[in-house]
């Protein structure tokens, strides 16, 4: 099938990775342990027992993956650093060789014409500071604010795309709610707890960001959902589209956008909580203004009314929530392919934060091999690449001001909970000899970048 669709001039495509994910190397060059090495040290909470190594041996290999990604016709690229490898006792000291690594990538970029988005924080929290409450202390503002200053103040001459934080929603309810992520805890109070002093270490890191790199393009990466109910709603089915709304968005726009929590939702978790870790002066710290936003957004969630005493969702202020299972053809993560639940959240996010939007994340893991002429042909891969491209696309016509869009991933690479059973790259990886080998969807998504430029 010929994707023929144009995109507005300037418009960036991009790839994007995490530390964690490729880099592998994990007790090398300084680095202490994140709470993913000890996570996954555990057996039971990661598939096949793996672990950040090898992955894709990317502290190794930088050199060599940028000019894959120059192959591609990548203009930018997104990645993360490892708070564990720049500081590895969470404050203090910052470890040289952690981050002359990034100083290294980020030459590398540039000399080959990408341009760097730079993460911040990508889930790998160094265990010590896990050790001293992680997210769930209020120490861990001044914990990152001071993680922020070191790598800005390194980078920030070259880099002006500055993310905080990669979706807050999983580093909170994912992580400390439903123990499906590190640091494992399966407590609906703490979830909230740790998602506010995420906001919180994101409001404290603005300013620094911006002293330390005039010109800087500050911004975080949320992962919101539409939130689909039943076709022919109950009133009881659209309290529970409202409540996970707020759970899964709410939380995140309304702070961040609007200075305040939900109403509702502080009338839903009050069984949990009266609200006082929520401090005078906290909101206005989290709704620091931003310059645009970051949307990571994969699949649509489908709920309706359950028992209203009830909350198997675990999620706070989810009472009388029950999931409903994804339809039509399943990726191989098991979820709904649903380009216009794409196109949705896309106008969704413009509209409530007022800020430019990139798709700093979308994709979909299929289960990829290398055939005997030694392609990777994953036709489902550039089916969904297609139709979720055209639903950016159909956002921008309905005022979206999008203006770029990153694949995940620029490589197959750990995927967290998943091991390396997943495979979300556009270039597959083969972890027993590193070998790359650009996927048809690959290709297929250099065409579409060339072809934008006016290089076809
Ligand atoms: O691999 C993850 C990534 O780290 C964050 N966003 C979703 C991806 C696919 O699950």
């Amino acid at each position: 099938m010929t994707f023929d669709t144009t995109f507005p001039d300037g418009f960036l495509w991009g790839a994007a990775t995490a530390s964690f994910q490729i880099e592998g190397a994990t007790t090398e060059g300084g680095r202490s342990a994140s709470i993913w090495d000890t996570f996954a040290a555990i057996e039971g909470n990661v598939a096949n027992k793996d672990t950040g190594d090898p992955a894709c041996e990317h502290y190794h290999r930088m050199p060599q993956d940028v000019v894959m990604m120059k192959a591609l016709g990548l203009d930018a690229y997104r990645f993360s650093v490892a708070w564990p490898r720049v500081i590895p006792d969470g404050v203090g000291a910052v470890n040289a060789e952690g981050i002359d690594f990034y100083d290294r990538l980020v030459d590398q970029l540039l000399d080959n014409g990408i341009r760097p988005f730079v993460t911040l924080y990508h889930w790998d929290l160094p265990q010590v500071l896990d050790d001293r409450g992680g997210w769930l202390s209020r120490d861990s503002a001044p914990w990152f604010g001071e993680y922020a200053a070191a790598v800005v103040g390194r980078l920030g001459d070259r880099v002006r795309n500055w993310t905080t934080l990669n979706e807050p929603w999983c580093s909170s309810f994912l992580s400390y709610s439903l123990a499906h992520h590190a640091p494992g805890h399966a407590d609906e109070l703490e979830g909230l707890l740790a998602a506010h002093h995420l906001m919180l270490a994101h409001g404290t890191a603005v300013p620094i960001i911006r002293d330390l790199c005039p010109g800087a393009e500050v911004s975080i990466t949320l992962n919101p959902t539409q939130v689909l109910g039943p076709q022919d709603p109950t009133a009881a089915d659209l309290d529970a589209v409202r409540r996970a709304d707020n759970n899964y968005n709410g939380v995140f726009y309304s702070p961040l956008f609007h200075g305040e929590y939900p109403n509702s939702m502080l009338e839903d978790v009050a069984h949990l909580t009266d609200g006082s870790f929520i401090h005078d002066g906290d909101l206005s710290t989290i709704s620091a203004p931003l310059d645009n936003l970051g949307v990571n957004n994969y699949f649509p969630t489908r709920v309706r009314a359950g028992d209203p005493g009830a909350n198997p969702t675990r999620l706070a202020g989810c009472e009388g929530v029950e999931a409903v299972a994804p339809q039509g053809a399943l990726t191989d993560m098991g979820w709904e392919q649903n380009p216009g639940a794409h196109r949705q959240i896309l106008l969704r996010s413009a509209h409530e934060s007022g800020l430019p939007v990139y798709i700093t994340e979308n994709g979909s893991a299929w289960a990829d091999t290398v055939s005997a002429d030694g392609a990777v042909h994953d036709p489902e891969r550039t089916a969904y690449l297609h139709s979720h491209l055209q639903a950016v696309r159909e956002a921008i016509d309905e005022g979206a001001d999008i203006r770029g869009y990153f694949a995940w991933s620029l490589m197959d690479n750990f995927e967290w909970a998943f091991g390396y059973d997943k495979r979300f790259g556009i270039v597959h990886v083969d972890y027993d000899s590193q070998v790359r080998t650009i996927k048809d969807s690959g290709h297929e998504y250099a065409r579409i970048i060339a072809a934008h430029h006016g290089r076809s």
